[in-house]
């Protein structure tokens, strides 16, 4: 991880060195889309081919019956059980609070308006499998989706052999009903599409590697397929910290990120050169222990230190970059807070690592990458939600208001729209 210096730069370089490594590549494009359309032509059979060729499923069955999510989450120990529990409560405490309140309104007399939210009927969650079974990620989207009301909640995820103890106990805990050991591009179309066997889903939620996003990104642009989340890029954290901090907890959460995977990207902004000396040489010690070393150190190569002229700079830089997690660990944490316009998840203060947000502080992990978070925000309650609007005018409310809508309609020459009015007033 190189140090540099915002003085020495030009804005050119500066751009540069925040730009995030890049995404997709031809050849995956091809492969998502044939499995899309396979699956789209032959269904369930498809579904089991590509389960078989990617996630070595063995026999026929991808569905975990309640059986066997039963058997399998009574063998979590009960210490990661307690943990999980604590957990669960707290990302419920936190998100029931989010259920949206309904409106209604007299905009004019006669006329009421109302807007009421609904929950999404269908939902399918992702959780991908790989190097590390991130069941919390688990919690973070079925909690929501079960506070907003979800009738159905189908869960994708490519187990091998036997599903993880913890993963079953989020399940069962939860109330899964639907449980398909199935990843990948397929897992993805089985939900968008649905097959013989499985009814599809209105929304798709959940991370993955580049073939399920891309194929998340191909199913939210057909009419027939399925809306989703949100695009998801690699995980990233921006540090922002001062001489105040302690070099240890800012090397800690820098390598905690960094850990997710070689394409992550970890960046600490300071206004001290010695501090950004102290937290590499922290990073170099604390390294040395990390089982997953080799992704921390690939992932260092997109990482960087900028040691900048102030820490209003800092924010400044940080609001452009838009980082999905953003840490201040500076003594005035709260007047820089303040200023902050984009940033998907805020750890503010020196006791606030992002692990606890990842886990169980309550709040959700599922945040917008890739700079999406000028434009919105991580899962909510929300997210599993729609609005419908409401009218209803009585006779006196369409008297009120028809010469409005008469005069507006005819100016843009839909006379039909202004007989609509017109017909009811005669
Ligand atoms: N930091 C990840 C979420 C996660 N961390 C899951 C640990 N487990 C993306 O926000
Ligand atoms: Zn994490």
């Amino acid at each position: 991880m190189k140090i540099f210096i915002q003085k020495n730069l030009n804005e050119k370089k500066i751009n540069e060195l925040f730009e995030r490594p890049a995404q997709k590549n031809n050849s995956t494009i091809v492969i998502v889309k044939k499995i899309i359309d396979d699956v789209k032509k032959n269904g369930h059979q498809s579904v089991i081919k590509y389960a078989k060729k990617y996630d070595g499923l063995n026999g026929d069955s991808i569905l975990i019956s309640k059986n066997i999510l039963v058997e399998q989450a009574e063998k979590i120990n009960v210490e990661l059980k307690n943990s999980i529990d604590k957990a669960y409560e707290n990302i419920y405490k936190f998100h029931s609070l989010q259920y949206p309140k309904s409106i209604s309104v007299e905009t004019m007399k006669g006329i009421e308006c109302q807007k009421k939210y609904l929950p999404i009927e269908n939902v399918g969650l992702y959780i991908p499998g790989g190097s590390a079974v991130l069941f919390s990620t688990l919690l973070m989207l079925a909690i929501p989706a079960k506070i907003a009301g979800c009738k159905r909640i189908v869960v994708c995820s490519p187990v091998k052999n036997e599903i993880n103890s913890a993963l079953a106990y989020v399940a069962t805990k939860i109330g899964i009903d639907e449980f398909y050991s199935v990843g990948g591009a397929h897992a993805i179309a089985m939900m968008a599409y649905g097959t013989e066997k499985v009814k599809k889903v209105d929304k798709i939620f959940g991370p993955g590697n580049q073939y399920v996003t891309l194929a998340k990104t191909l199913v939210s642009n057909d009419y027939n397929g399925s809306s989703v989340d949100m695009p998801a890029g690699p995980s990233e954290v921006l540090v922002i910290a001062d001489k105040f901090a302690n070099p240890k907890y800012v090397a800690a959460d820098l390598l905690s990120q960094a850990e997710h995977g070689i394409d992550s990207q970890v960046i600490l902004l300071t206004n001290e050169i010695e501090f950004a000396r102290k937290v590499l040489s922290e990073i170099n010690l604390q390294i040395k222990n990390l089982p997953r070393r080799k992704i921390v150190e690939a992932c260092l190569i997109n990482s960087f230190i900028l040691v900048v002229n102030n820490l209003d700079d800092a924010i400044q830089l940080s609001n452009n970059y838009a980082p999905e997690h953003l840490i201040i660990n500076t003594k005035n944490f709260k007047s820089l807070a303040k200023k902050i316009k984009n940033a998907g998840s805020v750890f503010l203060g020196g006791y606030s690592p992002e692990s606890v947000g990842d886990y169980a502080s309550g709040t959700n992990h599922s945040l917008p990458t890739y700079g999406y978070a000028k434009a919105i925000g991580g899962v909510d309650i929300l997210s599993f939600m729609k609005s419908i609007s409401f009218q209803t005018l009585t006779k006196n409310g369409l008297k009120n208001i028809s010469s409005t809508v008469v005069k507006m309609a005819e100016e843009e020459k839909l006379n039909a729209h202004a007989n609509a009015v017109k017909v009811r007033l005669k």
